[in-house]
């Protein structure tokens, strides 16, 4: 049996590898849930816990709210940045779980004179996965932009003239400064939440309402 058909018993995780599934142990155990295998090491994308009625699987971290939102999944964990793209819809965003902190930036190459751009009413070039965040933030400084939809490696757009700056969550600033890259303008803070599916909110109420006390209780603590 290795489908994930909903029914009422059956609670479905989505997580994305990485700082999402790292950070959301702790909060899982909390819930006294445990993963009992590794998605670094197994190449499983649905994964047991210790509770037979709770599953995780394995996605993209852009496709989390798409899990969620169509009742693949009951309940996720994805970024701010993530959720602004998606939009959203069919989505129940209970509880900032603080985890996998970022902020999303504008940055241009070192040389670059970005103040006096915007001053003059240049037409920025930007380049970036965040379309949305982006086009709205430009458009509420009055700013015109040509935005050229990226899927990864926004940093390496300035360098080789594909743009003039990009829009990047940025966490140490390490990956900006290799590049010779400047930071220039905070959007905004981002952090990840709890995305539940509407439906399931209301027919596994009663499953779900324990696991999203005990994160929470413990995603408030630290
Ligand atoms: O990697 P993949 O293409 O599969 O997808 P993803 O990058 O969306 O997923 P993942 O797992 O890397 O990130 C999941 C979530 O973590 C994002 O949606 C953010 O909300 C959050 N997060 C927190 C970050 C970072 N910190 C971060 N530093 N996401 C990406 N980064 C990137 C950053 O863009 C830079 O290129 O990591 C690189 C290193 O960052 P510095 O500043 O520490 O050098
Ligand atoms: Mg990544």
């Amino acid at each position: 049996m290795n489908t994930t058909e909903s029914d009422g018993s059956q609670l479905i995780l989505a997580l994305s590898k990485g700082r999402i599934f790292d950070d959301t142990l702790p909060l899982l155990e909390a819930a006294g849930i445990t993963v009992t295998e590794n998605p670094e090491t197994s190449r499983k994308l649905i994964l047991n816990t210790n509770d037979p009625g709770v599953r995780v699987l394995i996605v993209r971290a852009t496709d989390v709210p798409t899990y969620v939102q169509h009742g693949a999944a009951d309940f996720g964990v994805a970024g701010k940045d993530v959720l602004l793209e998606h939009g959203g819809e069919g989505l129940y965003q209970p509880i900032d779980l603080h985890i996998a902190e970022c902020r999303m930036s504008v940055a241009v190459n070192a040389g670059f004179d970005y103040e006096t751009a915007v001053r003059q009413g240049a037409r920025l070039r930007v380049a970036t996965k965040f379309v949305n965040t982006a086009r709205q933030h430009f458009a509420s400084k009055g700013v015109h932009v040509d935005l050229i939809k990226l899927y990864g490696s926004m940093e390496l757009a300035p360098l080789v003239g594909l743009s003039d700056a990009i829009v990047d969550v940025v966490s140490t600033g390490g990956t900006l400064r290799a590049n010779n890259l400047v930071e220039v303008e905070k959007i905004m803070d981002i952090s990840s939440r709890l995305v539940v599916n509407q439906a399931a909110l209301k027919l596994k109420r009663e499953r779900l309402q324990p696991i999203l006390d005990a994160f929470q209780r413990a995603s408030s603590k630290g």
